[in-house]
């Protein structure tokens, strides 16, 4: 390969997802003689049937991005979808674009997803010019980092690689201790939602011309995917996603601990901070969300369970996720431990299952391209567990509907944390539990038409006679887990006609929800 002219120009990659000014691909810019490449491209639109609200989020961010970049002085090569001349996909465009700029080399930062890095080691050769690809820099642990705490252990428990990164940052840390002496306060963040007290609303954003003229372009291009574009409320720039986190510090966080797990009829962000979008695009850094919380707990103005619960969402389960997924990548997402073949329910595209719970976490992700982690494990995700739906599809379906959603984040919770179709890789039992656990949490089961006190017979509610099915289904795969004890014991001591009772209306309902469109 010829040597780089240090007079021509580099080419830089910035991803829809890598919308932050400190990203590694644009450091050492020479805005005099470098161009930054941006492209909308179609591919990356339909490999999943996106949520419309995340295409328009992404599309939204990068033209908003280029535009500051510009503002900078910087020369951005900006492809938009509808170019006639857009061949739709990442290699096409660049190459397009490295025979227009006839560039020295390539610079990007590591992508998010597998399949996307696989296609940038390709363009070395296929482009004839040199391609580096930097590390992703916006995490707080590198990738070697979690790769050697990781090696040789026969569990990859969160709680231990989250001490890990206590120590490493120093967050919540007085000396080399935990501040307050314990290292979680998860015991006290499990609280229902009290009668009368409403969560603040978060606040608006207004979409200015250029996210009007993208989900006007979206709406157009991507007519049949599931969402609706009516409720787009997402920050599209740096400053915007500032103003909703501090809104999240100010008004949320203080009983972000305690409702944490918490699930509302009508309430579909709670006590959430909703910044899951603005970091996965890189509008906000993890480093400023945690540094954020916790200046606002040494100000005396929220208690250490909300602090320290918030904070290890992001410095524990956000890195540790992203370490599992590079870790375990390719092949994760292809095991299938519990055996689960059951094709995905049509009422996941629909809403309109019967199952409140069900409903109204499926309706606000149509609405919102949202809900909450308490609704997507121990809901949606605990729902497809039980009935033994196909990891595949199931991945497939969190992937599209999340404004939030990329694979090195989705992939782990759901293949991982939901269905535990790793084997146990990331979690020590699998997070199954019947309609009491919903009912305790939250009110859903006082307007639905299932009965949540009753197993079998009519109206009985489908968590719970799932949930047993499912523990007898696999009561030798779990029986050397000391995790499983209680639920195995409970299943030995149950009367053999109920059990049986509840198995054959596991087995009616289960064909039945199969049989659907
Ligand atoms: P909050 O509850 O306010 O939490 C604060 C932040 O912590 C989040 O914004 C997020 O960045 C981080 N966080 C919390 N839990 C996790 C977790 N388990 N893994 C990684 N980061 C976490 N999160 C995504 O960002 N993208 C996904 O595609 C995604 N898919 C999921 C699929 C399933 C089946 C499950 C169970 C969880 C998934 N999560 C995903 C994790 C979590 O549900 C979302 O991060 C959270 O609901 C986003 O809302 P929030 O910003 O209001 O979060
Ligand atoms: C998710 C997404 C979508 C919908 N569209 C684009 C796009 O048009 N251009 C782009 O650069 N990135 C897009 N993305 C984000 C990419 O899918 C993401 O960068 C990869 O999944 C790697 O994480
Ligand atoms: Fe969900 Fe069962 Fe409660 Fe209905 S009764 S809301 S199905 S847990």
């Amino acid at each position: 390969m010829p040597r780089p002219d240090p007079e021509s120009p580099c080419l830089r990659l910035v991803l829809g997802d890598q919308c932050s000014a400190s990203l590694s691909a644009l450091e050492d810019l020479d805005p005099a003689r470098d161009v930054v490449l941006m492209m909308e491209v179609r591919g990356e639109c339909t490999y999943v049937p996106h949520h419309p609200q995340k295409i328009a989020l992404i599309l939204s961010a990068m033209r908003h991005f280029a535009r500051a970049l510009e503002s900078r002085g910087v020369r951005v090569d900006y492809i938009r979808l509808d170019d006639p001349a857009n061949t739709q996909g990442f290699s096409g465009e660049v190459a397009r674009a490295v025979a227009r700029h006839k560039p020295a080399r390539l610079i990007a930062t590591e992508p998010g997803e597998w399949r996307v890095r696989q296609e940038m080691e390709g363009w070395e050769a296929a482009l004839g010019l040199p391609v580096e690809i930097r590390d992703d820099t916006r995490f707080l642990a590198d990738l070697g980092f979690f790769r050697r705490w990781a090696q040789g252990k026969k569990q990859l428990r969160m709680e231990f690689f989250y001490r890990e990164m206590r120590r490493a940052t120093g967050f919540l840390m007085q000396g080399s201790e935990p501040e307050g002496g314990a290292w979680n306060y998860d015991a006290e963040n499990r609280k229902p939602l009290p009668k009368g007290l409403v969560p603040p609303a978060p606040p608006r954003f207004a979409p200015d011309g250029i996210t009007q003229e993208v989900t006007a372009l979206v709406a157009r291009e991507f007519p049949a995917h599931f969402g609706s574009l009516s409720g787009f409320n997402w920050p599209v720039t740096a400053a915007e996603a500032r103003r909703a986190l501090d809104s999240f510090i100010t008004e949320r966080l203080p009983r972000f601990g305690d409702y944490q797990d918490a699930l509302a009829e009508g309430e579909a962000t709670l006590f959430h901070s909703l910044v899951s979008t603005s970091l996965n695009i890189g509008l906000l850094l993890p480093r400023e969300v945690c540094a954020a919380a916790e200046a606002a707990y040494r100000a005396g103005r929220v208690p250490l369970n909300a602090a320290e619960g918030f904070i290890r969402q992001v410095l524990g389960w956000r890195e540790y996720v992203r370490g599992l997924y590079w870790f375990k990548m390719p092949g994760y997402g292809a095991t299938n431990s519990l055996g689960a073949h059951r094709p995905l329910p049509g009422f996941y595209w629909r809403g309109d299952s019967g199952m409140r719970c069900m409903d109204a976490a499926i309706g606000q992700t149509r609405d919102l391209a949202y809900a909450h982690h308490i609704q997507r494990l121990m809901v949606t995700g605990n729902f497809a567990l039980l009935a033994g739906i196909d990891p595949l599809q199931v991945q497939e379906w969190y992937l599209a509907v999340y404004a939030d959603a990329f694979e090195w984040v989705e992939l782990p919770n759901t293949h991982g944390m939901a269905l535990h179709a790793d084997g146990g890789v990331m979690a020590s039992k699998p997070y199954a539990a019947s309609g009491a656990y919903i009912n305790r949490m939250g009110n859903h089961c006082a307007r639905c038409r299932y009965d949540v006190k009753r197993a079998t017979g009519e109206g009985a509610c489908p968590f719970n006679f799932l949930y047993w099915d499912f523990i007898a289904r696999h009561a030798e795969d779990f029986a050397t887990n000391p995790r499983m004890a209680m639920p195995l014991n409970g299943l030995r001591k149950m009367a053999p006609e109920k059990l049986a009772a509840m198995r054959v209306e596991a087995g009616k309902f289960l064909e039945r929800t199969s049989s659907l469109p």
